[in-house]
């Protein structure tokens, strides 16, 4: 494949309610996409990709304006050396990019676009390559911290009328056992989890053991990310598994974590990991061990969402994951929005990614465009 071009394109994405954390409470995302333009054996081909970096480094040490920075500086020049140098694969731009520590999520936009490219010029969707065993994936839906008790019931009603297969609650101190009673007692026995984004400390086991009758799925990443010791002691502390999220950055780390017994399930994000293709690794690894994985999103737009939907199709992911639809998120999205059907949203059967930008809203959406690699 040559690389001919990259295009950063910056869209505003403002969300149809605010989602407030234990971090943060977002209003809108500053979305970071990218545009790849390749040639694959003679033919023309562009790919596609979204960055899940933050507008503020709360959730992780990445945010847009730093992996805009660290693309043009070091990523993007760094893989254009490789593909100068040698013909260019999706398989060569982690070992390209290898001497920049760090920056996994702009790491991931860049390869992700790179194999969009590369899987169209094939003419392979996304989910064939990682190895999908289905075309449909279960949806949950991750609901944030509300004002009051009434108003979470009511936006749980509303997701369960809508059809989601699982409820994630955001939990932090001071909204965490009423609000899990509240829901569990109001809807009875419907699958149900709760996420920390490392709000406690190893001293809240006690606390955090007050969950327990509750009969959670999981408790995801309640210890700071990198406190591996510390959740493997609160996992044997309490009855809920463990879940973790911010602190599987790699492989390795998922390979670490299982084996100190820091965790029974895991969260599996391509953005905080690298990119699709380390995604599948932690898959297998997981798989190997007997260790559930589920596919985490951070508010995708239906780019970001459909290479998602394609990686929670592989047979690892036997729980429903965060992969909600489009109008859960944003009243316009910049692509055919993703529905809801059965409680499931179909996978993307097209080459790549399987889905580009409506070109109409990309351009009512966007804020700015930029050459990272004019195109030669
Ligand atoms: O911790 O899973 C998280 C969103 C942004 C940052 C971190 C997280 C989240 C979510 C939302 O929980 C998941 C989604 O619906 O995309
Ligand atoms: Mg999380």
């Amino acid at each position: 494949m040559n690389l001919v071009g990259v295009e950063a394109i910056r869209i505003a994405m403002p969300l149809v309610s605010p989602f407030r954390t234990s971090f943060g409470t977002e209003h809108a995302r500053d979305v970071l996409l990218l545009r790849v333009l390749a040639r694959v054996n003679g033919v023309d081909v562009v790919g596609w990709a979204e960055c899940v970096s933050g507008d503020d480094p709360y959730y992780s040490s990445e945010y847009v304006e730093a992996s805009l920075d660290v693309l043009r500086r070091y990523l993007v020049p760094a893989v254009a050396a490789a593909a100068a140098a040698g013909e260019l694969t999706p398989d060569a731009v982690a070992p390209a990019t290898d001497r920049v520590k760090g920056h996994r999520m702009s790491k991931a936009v860049l390869e992700t676009a790179i194999l969009d490219a590369w899987l169209r010029g094939h003419q392979v969707p996304l989910a064939r390559h990682l190895g999908a065993a289905r075309t449909a994936v279960p949806s949950g839906v991750s609901v944030g911290i509300m004002d009051s008790v009434p108003e979470l019931l009511a936006a749980v009603e509303g997701y369960l009328e809508a059809g989601y297969v699982r409820i994630k609650l955001k939990i932090e101190p001071g909204w965490d056992v009423e609000p899990v009673r509240a829901v569990r007692e109001r809807f009875g026995d419907i699958l149900l989890q709760v996420d920390a984004n490392t709000a406690y400390t190893r001293a809240d086991a006690a606390h955090l053991a007050r969950l327990d009758p509750f009969d959670l799925l999981l408790i995801e990443q309640p210890l700071d990310e990198e406190d591996i010791l510390g959740h493997a002691a609160l996992a044997r502390a309490v009855r809920t598994p463990i879940c973790l999220d911010e602190s599987i950055v790699s492989a390795r780390a998922a390979a670490d974590a299982i084996a100190l017994g820091a965790c029974h399930i895991v969260n599996i994000k391509p953005g905080r990991v690298g990119g699709y293709l380390e995604s599948r690794r932690i898959h297998d690894v997981c798989r190997a061990a007997g260790i559930p994985v589920w596919c985490g999103g951070m508010l995708e737009t239906g780019i970001g969402r459909a290479a998602n939907l394609a990686l929670a199709a592989l047979p690892g992911f036997t729980l429903p994951g965060d992969t909600s639809a489009s109008r859960r998120y944003y009243a316009r999205d910049v692509t055919t929005p993703f529905e809801l059907d059965g409680g499931t949203i179909a996978v993307p059967t097209g080459p790549g990614i399987g889905i580009d930008p409506l070109p109409e809203m990309l351009a009512e959406l966007t804020t700015s465009r930029t050459w990272l690699l004019p195109p030669s």
